[in-house]
């Protein structure tokens, strides 16, 4: 036999391995959700444009985000960013095998309020998703600690300064906690789907954590009540999330 031919038989024998084992897997797990953390930090500049499975159930954020908010916000408002920043890229012609999406962001001024709303909608939503966990621990550790301490005094201070800028940011839009370009961390506010990143904001830098204010993310729970859902979410915060983008957006620099 050749080499190639053997090669070939090797091929077919695991591809049909792997389609049986495909087949006879439930279906709820084709369909699930529920996926490791690891397949979002590999991704390639053109996987980034994609929306990512969630790391948990619908469900697994109550009593704080209730399930049908979480998989309306998943699948209708966070998928139609992703679907519309995907006709952005084709129609502008922007090739997101080489562009990352932190470099769409940081030029943002180049192109289309599409984009703009969508490349920032998608962005915010995929890190939004990640930075939330059930029965996370209650406060940060190590580096963003420090840093936190170092910035706002203390922790208790930082969650003031931060609830502040979600409550008072008018209409829809996201507070963030960023690491500026001198390494200190700052809180701030973006209006509908601006974040830092972008080369339009205000106040620039790296996001380590963002609360999204919309109505669709607490209405129906909360209604009217944003402080009160703003209070819920700090039990949901994923301090380690948050440690490793602090830790990333030192290295860069
Ligand atoms: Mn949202």
């Amino acid at each position: 036999m050749s080499k190639s031919t053997q090669n070939r038989r090797q091929f077919i024998a695991t591809s049909s391995k792997a389609g049986m084992a495909i087949a006879a897997m439930p279906l709820m797990t084709k369909i699930s959700p529920i996926t490791s953390i690891n397949s979002i930090t590999t991704l390639t500049a053109a996987g980034e444009y994609a929306q990512q499975p969630l790391n948990y159930g619908y469900a697994a954020l109550e009593p704080f985000i209730d399930a049908m908010t979480m998989e309306i916000h998943y699948t209708k408002h966070a998928a139609a960013y992703a679907k519309n920043l995907a006709d952005a890229t084709l129609a502008e012609k922007l090739d997101i095998q080489t562009t990352t999406l932190q470099d769409l962001l940081k030029n943002i001024s180049h192109y289309s309020p599409k984009m703009r709303n969508n490349a920032g909608g998608h962005f915010n939503h995929e890190m939004f998703w990640q930075l939330m966990k059930p029965a996370p621990s209650i406060t940060p550790a190590g580096e963003l600690a420090e840093a936190i301490n170092k910035g706002f005094g203390s922790l208790d201070n930082f969650k003031t300064a931060f609830s502040d800028a979600a409550k008072t940011r008018f209409g829809s839009g996201w507070a963030w906690l960023i690491v500026k370009a001198d390494n200190s961390l700052a809180v701030c506010s973006t209006p509908n789907q601006d974040n830092p990143l972008m080369d339009i904001a205000e106040t620039k830098g790296s996001p380590i954590l963002g609360l999204d204010v919309w109505e669709h993310a607490y209405y129906l729970k909360y209604q009217n009540k944003r402080p009160d859902y703003i209070n819920a979410w700090w039990n949901l915060v994923n301090w380690e999330f948050a440690q490793k983008k602090y830790a990333e957006s030192l290295i860069k620099k």
